[in-house]
């Protein structure tokens, strides 16, 4: 029995729901994220949520339900909305994620330099959806924490 929650953030199409999936090996397809999704032990959250400060409070609000949170960025992507350090206030375990690294046009250093600016010092994941190349190591590191 898993007791505590992971909650993932990051912007509109960086692949939260995808890796929520693939962390629960659930096969069903992903469908567009309208509201906050609980499922046993994962909250994914909508990427409006990330990319509207207006939101924020309710994402502060709701990593106090979560001991572990996923920062999510798109290695295809050169943003990350998310204000430097953000999770810095939350009492809460922050592991950065890096998605898509299947992708041709995937850039990791880019990737890394942006989520620093979120998670100056924590540890770094890279995984792969479609590949599940990293899922099973992030799986592992999530579920030590919960
Ligand atoms: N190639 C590739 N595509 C991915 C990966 N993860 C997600 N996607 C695709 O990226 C799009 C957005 O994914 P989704 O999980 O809905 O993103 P969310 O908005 O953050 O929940 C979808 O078309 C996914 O199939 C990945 O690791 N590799
Ligand atoms: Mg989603």
């Amino acid at each position: 029995m898993i007791k505590g929650k992971v909650m993932l953030i990051g912007p509109i199409g960086s692949g939260k729901s995808t890796l929520t999936k693939r962390l629960l090996k659930d096969p069903s397809p992903v469908t567009k994220t309208q509201a906050l999704s609980y499922s046993d032990w994962i909250i994914d959250t909508p990427g409006e949520y990330s990319e509207n400060p207006m939101f924020y409070r309710s994402l502060i609000a709701t990593s106090l339900e979560a001991r572990v949170l996923l920062v999510i960025q798109d290695a295809t992507k050169a943003l990350q909305s998310l204000p430097p350090n953000f999770s810095g206030g939350f009492p809460i375990v922050p592991l950065g994620v890096i998605t898509k690294i299947d992708l041709p046009d995937a850039d990791i250093v880019r990737a890394e330099r942006l989520l620093r600016q979120v998670l100056p010092h924590q540890a770094i994941f890279r995984v792969s959806s479609v590949t599940f190349e990293g899922v099973s190591e992030l799986r592992e590191e999530i579920l030590r924490h919960l």
